[in-house]
């Protein structure tokens, strides 16, 4: 019930967008699988998201993992931080790939869509999205040799009915410990496929259950551990 509401909403909000945007020249049209362009009045949160480069040569956004709930508007405020020109772009994981490839072929190419900004060092840019269905997506900066560099992470959009349930699962999923910040109790992993959250591999950012898990992970080190979502946070919940 609550997700036919939902989608009704989002629908009427793709036809005054599309009316008012006019300029969009994407060619998906304007609903796409991780849903459409937005209203500002509708926004119900801001996520500020950093671009940025460090000093070893790794490029990021933060935060590296993005969570939201079908139905829901979102204004997202960006800014480059860092020295190159970036982008930000949010899709499935296949158009990501399919734009990526093309942005290689055609280095030059820039995005012109609802979905994406560009961004050269110290701007700052501006989408608001309504998020249509639930699943896992994928948000990255595909100008060449940034994506490989650190510069994609997850966007997971729960079921409207059931937004920030905590999805407890038991699969256990192999992973190599990238990186530990013991400050924020956050370690960075590269998995293979979460299957129970239906995310595919990837290198990714995860809080620990319990603090105490950090003494049980190295850098460089091989594990075992199950992800769950815990109070919308993508969380390692059990670890071997
Ligand atoms: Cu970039």
């Amino acid at each position: 019930m609550k997700r036919a509401f939902f989608m009704t909403t989002a629908l009427i909000l793709a036809a005054s967008t599309a009316h008012a945007g006019g300029g969009h020249t994407g060619g998906h049209g304007d609903m796409m699988a991780i849903g459409m362009p937005g209203s500002a009045e509708a926004a119900t949160r801001t996520i500020s998201i950093t671009m940025t480069e460090s000093e070893d040569g790794e490029m990021l956004f933060e935060p590296g993992v993005l969570e939201f709930a079908a139905g829901e508007t979102v204004r997202f405020e960006f800014l480059n931080a860092g020295e190159l020109e970036h982008e930000f772009v949010m899709d499935t994981s296949e158009s990501v790939a399919e734009h990526k490839a093309l942005m290689e072929k055609f280095p030059e190419m820039e995005h012109d869509e609802a979905n994406a900004v560009r961004l050269q060092p110290g701007e700052s840019g501006e989408i608001v999205w309504t998020f249509a269905n639930a699943g896992t997506f994928e948000f990255a900066c595909l100008i060449p040799g940034h994506y490989e560099s650190g510069m994609h992470g997850a966007l997971a959009v729960a079921p409207a009915d059931a937004p920030g349930e905590e999805v407890l699962s038991g699969t256990f999923t192999k992973g190599v410990v990238k990186k530990i910040d013991a400050k924020t109790g956050k370690v960075t992993i590269d998995h293979e496929d979460l299957v129970d959250l239906g995310m595919p591999g990837m290198t990714m950012v995860f809080h620990m259950a319990e603090p105490e898990m950090l003494q049980h992970v190295t850098e460089g080190g091989e594990i075992r551990f199950v992800a769950a979502r815990v109070n919308g946070k993508l969380t390692v919940t059990r670890l071997q």
